[in-house]
């Protein structure tokens, strides 16, 4: 029984029965090789398109908001991924709506934006139809980053591990494993969005290394016009995460195809 095990996972039961309800999920989607791919077919930042209702700095984005129908819209509008709020306090976000847009037979894979603590929320987010988590990097200590990379692993999902500063992304470039990695222009505590911090992080020695390891960077937050788009991708991110300028068109797609 399906809530039964959901409320086992809830109370952190052995990693058993955690395991063994994984075999109801479907299986994960590649979500860091539809990004190369994008991004190598057409040369521009693979888009990861965000399906958000509000958000604690600009409160609701639309009244009419349907999850479904947005999601659909990305997807149609040439989206290589999609991230999906999960999270309910801040974000007015929910495990249904990544459930509902799964169901709904979307085919880009889904990136769950919650704030993950702890392990068990990996096998929820699995469960739920995410094809990749957000661990970020201000919240938790690196062997926990380095813990929860390996589960990943195991059950299939990608990490995009977020950063804010040179300090963040600094641990995270000493973790092995880390393919993915974002950077947030949104200062958490301020709520200011600066985009040249994706630039500042990228310069020098850290992009010579990211390089060479081929990790896909990811700019986050604040991108609205197509030089932002420019201007992250000059400073070499290979994909971008957008959200309110997205959700607050008209048509969820005209942003992207602009
Ligand atoms: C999207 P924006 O400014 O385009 O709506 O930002 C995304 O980067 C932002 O929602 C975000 C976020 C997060 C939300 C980035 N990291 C962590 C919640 C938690």
């Amino acid at each position: 029984n399906k809530d039964v095990e959901v409320k086992q996972l809830k109370q952190k039961k052995p990693l058993v029965a955690l395991k063994n309800f994984i075999d109801y999920a479907p299986p994960t989607r590649d979500f860091i090789g539809a990004l190369r791919q994008s991004y190598t077919r057409t040369n521009m930042p693979a888009l990861i398109a965000e399906v958000k209702k509000a958000s604690p700095s600009r409160g609701v984005l639309r009244e009419d908001f349907d999850p479904v129908r947005i999601a659909k819209a990305y997807e149609a509008g040439g989206a290589a991924c999609l991230s999906v709020l999960t999270d309910e306090k801040f974000f007015q976000g929910s495990f249904e709506n990544l459930e509902a847009i799964r169901n709904a037979g979307v085919q880009c894979p889904l990136l769950c934006k919650e704030f993950i603590i702890d392990a068990w929320q990996l096998y929820y987010a699995r469960v739920k139809g995410a094809d990749a988590v957000l661990l970020i990097a201000a919240v938790l200590p690196d062997l926990d980053i380095k813990y929860m990379t390996q589960i990943c692993k195991i059950l299939g999902l990608a990490a995009l591990v977020e950063v804010h500063n040179e300090r963040e992304l600094d641990r995270v470039l000493g973790i092995s494993g880390v393919e993915l990695i974002g950077i947030n222009n949104r200062n958490l505590e301020t709520f200011e969005v600066d985009i040249s911090i994706t630039k500042k992080l990228l310069e020098g020695e850290r992009g010579e290394i990211i390089r060479q390891r081929d990790i896909i960077m990811v700019g986050e937050s604040g991108l609205f016009t197509p030089q932002d788009i420019a201007s992250v991708q000059e400073a070499g991110v290979r994909a971008v995460l957008v959200g309110e300028s997205l959700v607050k068109q008209d048509d969820p797609t005209k942003g992207i195809t602009e």
